[in-house]
């Protein structure tokens, strides 16, 4: 793992690892080829959750262990390798939950304000979306105001993350078998926090010391992350901001300009981000670049934050994770303004060789080095114009060193669950039946999540190659996060991508619907999104009875965040395959490796898988779903599609 052969595939970012290293400039790629990962932390033998260690207890390297071995392998505590793996393992859920739902309270807190009417340039934008929730909690609609209705989802909202008993309203959501399956193991989450710290409190010293009752607390938790702090994020972000739709954008560090101010937000949470979008278009901070010698002000996004701004605004994106440097590098971003998440601290020294500003503005996140502008919602037209400005301020000290890499792709964003839902049904019938359809009928073999991060530790973007071994076997790929942004950049997220990359039965469906054979479903956050169209599919009815009987599976090729575990054990708790890349954290225990890879699909019906290599990754996730459409009796069906063109030509005129 530690010579990763290519750095990147995107010839925009191997262009300014280039530039990077003629600069002089440490990026993430030469700290990772210079730091050697611990071998025994990697595989999860390594406890430090007290000071009678840390204790150290790897697996013995390129033999089996002895019995003897494994009775001596253990912590001065005598925690077993099990023990320590599952509590490592158990502790990157509840801080991936922790990090997910965190920003889930925010939302809720300034979606309660909003309600009140304590944040001006804020507004409830989806009453849709609004009276759905309000039916979810129960709060009575009648001829109240929307304000009046938004207050009190808020407040039951709130609730939901420091709730002690009971379980979490969302779960109603999910298939009522799923719903069953989860009360009768005892999984069904209580309150948002509850469940975080029980995680914690289960993980300390001495406390819970057998692995599978870790799991149990860790699989509650982190079906409290994706049913829970990210759905809430999700929905409510969507009743402030809207709900995406289809829009038109651009990728890549092409999307830098030559004579604006560049500013790119960074991070996670929307809110200063949509003020401003919507500052940026004040005429005042026009003037106000132009009186500073540029053109304009051209507002990209970095990481998740850019896909937020992305699906409702249509804001171009800068790039992914390992992105976040090397727009930096380009010496043509005046300021580079972050507020929670996947911020690395490297920036600010990738800065100081660069005129560019690290603007910090959230007070749970400051970086030494930066400056810190606090945002302040109840104030927001004014931070978000003071951020602007001080951006502007910045741009006559733009140097010469400017090099801006001229690749950038076109992409159609915006695919929710409920737009997925008008463009496969139509607005009067909105619907997934088509998709049901058309997977019974085997032009689609199968849907696929394709999600996470970027790592060093791999070339950066190679999911890539997953996605298009997915696509060329008609499996229809969802995606979120950084994952997202890799297709873009190749252009796989527009239309004409079905023609050229798909396999012929998904392309016909893709071409018949006028969608691309990827669809960019958000932020990390809205991997709930993929949980709901999960839902819907079975819902709908002709694919068995859970989310488990669906011929489907998840992936993250390139994960490197806790946050990706979260997300991993609630796909699985819910009945989803998912294989991950990289490096797999529990490699020191077999007895846990077999329990979650092997176990949890008697438990969940879903269960996870390791596979670094992403066109393995991708059989395995295509066998699972051939496997699923075995069990539905639908396999026969796709055998006996042939794609000849009077076939092509029945589809287009459905
Ligand atoms: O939440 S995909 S690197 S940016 S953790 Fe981070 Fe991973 Fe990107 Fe978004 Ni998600």
């Amino acid at each position: 793992m530690a010579g990763v052969e290519k750095k990147s595939i995107d010839p925009a970012s191997l262009k300014m690892i280039e530039k990077a290293a003629s600069d002089e400039v440490s990026l993430a790629f030469d700290r990772a080829a210079a730091l050697k990962p611990c071998p025994i932390g990697a595989e999860g033998s390594c406890c430090s959750n007290c000071s009678m260690g840390p204790c150290r207890i790897p697996l013995p390297r390129g033999r089996e262990e002895t019995p003897e071995e494994k009775r001596r392998r253990r912590g001065v505590c005598g925690a077993t390798a099990e023990t320590i793996a599952a509590r490592n393992f158990v502790r990157m859920i509840a801080a991936g939950t922790a990090a997910h739902s965190d920003h889930g309270r925010k939302v809720t807190e300034v979606f309660l304000a909003t309600a009140r009417g304590k944040t001006p340039g804020y507004e409830i934008k989806d009453e849709q979306k609004l009276l759905q929730l309000a039916m979810d909690f129960g709060v009575e609609i009648g001829d109240r105001s929307n304000e009046a209705i938004a207050t009190d989802i808020g407040q039951i909202a709130l609730n939901e993350f420091g709730k002690q008993e009971g379980e979490l309203l969302f779960l109603r959501r999910a298939p009522l078998k799923r719903q069953e399956l989860w009360r009768r193991l005892g999984v069904a989450p209580r309150g948002i926090d509850r469940e975080v710290v029980e995680a914690m409190h289960r993980t300390h010293m001495g406390v819970d010391q057998d692995y599978q009752n870790l799991l149990l607390q860790g699989t509650r938790t982190a079906l409290a992350d994706g049913w829970g702090g990210s759905m809430m994020a999700t929905e409510l972000q969507d009743v402030m901001f809207g709900t995406p739709a289809p829009v038109f954008s651009q990728i890549n560090l092409g999307v830098l300009k030559e004579d604006e101010v560049n500013i790119i937000i960074h991070g996670h949470e929307p809110q200063l981000a949509e003020m401003m979008a919507v500052v940026a278009q004040d005429p005042e901070m026009a003037q106000y670049a132009k009186s500073k010698g540029a053109e304009g002000i051209n507002l990209a996004g970095m990481c998740c934050t850019a896909n937020e701004i992305l699906m409702r605004h249509g804001v171009p994106i800068a790039g992914n994770f390992l992105q976040q440097e090397l727009a930096i590098v380009t010496g043509a971003v005046e300021a580079m303004v972050v507020d929670v998440q996947c911020i690395m601290q490297g920036l600010a020294d990738v800065a100081q060789c660069y005129h560019t500003k690290i603007m910090t503005t959230d007070p749970r996140a400051k970086i030494q080095g930066a400056s810190h502008i606090e945002f302040d919602e109840h104030n927001a037209v004014e931070s978000a114009k003071a951020i602007i400005k001080a951006a502007i301020d910045n741009f006559p000290n733009r140097g010469k060193n400017v090099q801006i890499p001229k690749e950038k792709s076109d992409l159609i964003a915006g695919f929710s669950h409920e737009t997925i839902n008008y463009l496969l049904g139509g607005i009067f019938r909105a619907s997934y039946r088509p998709l049901n359809d058309n997977i019974i009928n085997g032009r689609i073999r199968g849907v696929a999540g394709v999600v996470g991060c970027n790592n060093p530790r791999v070339t950066h973007d190679m999911q890539l190659e997953m996605v298009k071994e997915l696509i060329k076997n008609d499996v229809l790929v969802l995606q979120t996060g950084c994952a997202a942004m890799a297709s873009a950049k190749a252009g796989l997220m527009v239309p004409e991508a079905a023609t050229e990359y798909a396999g012929h039965g998904l392309a016909s469906v893709c071409e018949a619907v006028g969608i691309p054979p990827v669809l960019h479903m958000g932020a990390c956050i809205d991997n709930s999104r993929i949980l709901m169209a999960a839902t819907a599919m079975v819902k709908d009815g002709g694919l068995g009875d859970d989310i488990s009987d669906l011929p489907v599976a998840g992936a993250a090729p390139e994960w490197m965040s806790e946050k990706a575990i979260a997300i991993g054990q609630y796909f699985v708790a819910s009945g989803v395959f998912t294989v991950f890349g990289v490096t797999w954290p529990t490699t020191g225990s077999k007895e846990l490796t077999d329990f979650l890879f092997k176990d949890l699909e008697k438990l969940y019906g879903g269960m996870w898988a390791f596979e670094p290599d992403p066109i393995k990754a991708a059989q395995l996730m295509i066998s699972h779903i051939d496997k699923k459409r075995k069990a539905l009796g639908i396999d026969k069906a796709r055998e006996r599609v042939l794609y000849d063109m009077a076939m092509r030509r029945e589809l287009e005129a459905v």
